[in-house]
């Protein structure tokens, strides 16, 4: 009987427990549900994503999301599946929304200007991620990434001087094959006029060959393909807009017989996991950074937008560099 006592009691106990903690919890999470970081209510961002066709891009995606979490900040994402008329309407439904404020990565730069005008005209607020728009900086508050035509400097000039260095620099011609982002997409006209403006000063580099992969793995594979069906065996270099074509690029060569990282030099950009497994492998040169993790540089500008403070026009992610003398030390610490 006392038994039955004690364990009745051990038993409400527990209940009461367990009630207790799920109504901390709740609590908890009502208090954050309050308001925003840094504001006096909560906010809602509407952010309309390009898709999800690079390792890049989800890194991206991820951080976007955890950021407004962190931020508490009521986030409607949308994916548009590479297509810019999803964009727009995914950016005209956040305005009937009445969102705080839109954020968005476009696919390509062109074509904005009239939804841009759209957004200022509900009085609502647009931040533009990592890849530029072509529209007066007018119509938007602020730009977040990265100097793309810098990258793809950055890209040109360690070509130059790593042929230099393995005694391949003076070869004439230097035949280079590029493989392409999204074609008019910032990120791939920038790369590309970044790379060209080192070329130009070198005639002796001639680009055989450039088109499109579309950013993704497969898509390099199969141009990288048709490229060696043409050129195979005198192709001495490659360019690939993003980490992921030159990856899908790296299995073409050597399913063709040639050794990537060797007797194709291939430079990319991104920075991503994927790369420094490669060039570990001595099968990718080069990388140039990327910074992917934007999420938190969003919600800050986001915040302070709102709060009517002055937001630079254009806010730069920090990058470095990477190749096969530093990627082995570096990857341990990578976080995309
Ligand atoms: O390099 C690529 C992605 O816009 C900078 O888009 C970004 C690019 C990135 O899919 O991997």
């Amino acid at each position: 009987m006392k038994k039955r006592v004690i364990f009745s009691l051990m038993a409400i106990m527990l209940i009461a427990m367990t009630v207790g903690s799920a109504f901390a919890g709740g609590s908890s999470q009502q208090s954050s549900g309050g308001v925003t970081r840094g504001m006096d209510r909560k906010i809602v961002m509407g952010y309309s994503q390009i898709g999800a066709e690079s390792e890049w891009r989800t890194a991206c995606t991820n951080s976007v999301k955890a950021a407004a979490t962190d931020w508490n900040i009521d986030l409607r994402f949308s994916d548009a599946q590479q297509k810019q008329e999803n964009q727009l309407q995914a950016i005209r439904s956040f305005i009937q929304q009445k969102v705080d404020v839109i954020a968005f990565t476009p696919v390509v730069s062109t074509g904005w200007e009239a939804i841009l005008q759209e957004c200022k005209d509900a009085g609502i607020p647009t931040i533009c991620v990592d890849r530029t728009v072509d529209a007066p900086n007018t119509l938007y508050n602020t730009y977040i990434g990265s100097d793309i035509k810098e990258e793809g400097r950055k890209a040109g000039r360690w070509l130059v001087e790593y042929m230099n260095k393995i005694g391949r620099g003076s070869k004439n011609p230097v035949n280079v094959v590029e493989l392409q982002g999204t074609v008019g997409s910032a990120a791939a006209t920038d790369r590309q006029s970044g790379i060209m403006e080192i070329l130009a000063q070198y005639p002796n580099y001639k680009v055989i060959k450039s088109q499109t992969g579309n950013f993704t793995r497969s898509e390099g594979k199969q141009v990288m393909e048709a490229f060696l069906k043409s050129d195979g065996d005198i192709i001495d270099v490659l360019f690939a807009h993003n980490d992921d074509m030159a990856i899908g690029a790296i299995q073409a060569i050597e399913e063709y017989g040639r050794k990537p990282g060797t007797d194709i030099i291939i430079v990319s950009f991104d920075a991503v996991k994927g790369a420094f497994e490669a060039m570990i492998a001595g099968k990718l040169n080069a990388s140039i950074e990327c910074n992917p993790l934007l999420g938190p540089q969003i919600m800050d500008a986001a915040v302070r937008i709102l709060k009517g403070e002055r937001v630079e026009k254009w806010i730069a992610s920090e990058e470095g560099q990477y190749d096969q003398t530093n990627a082995a030390a570096a990857y341990p610490s990578r976080q995309y």
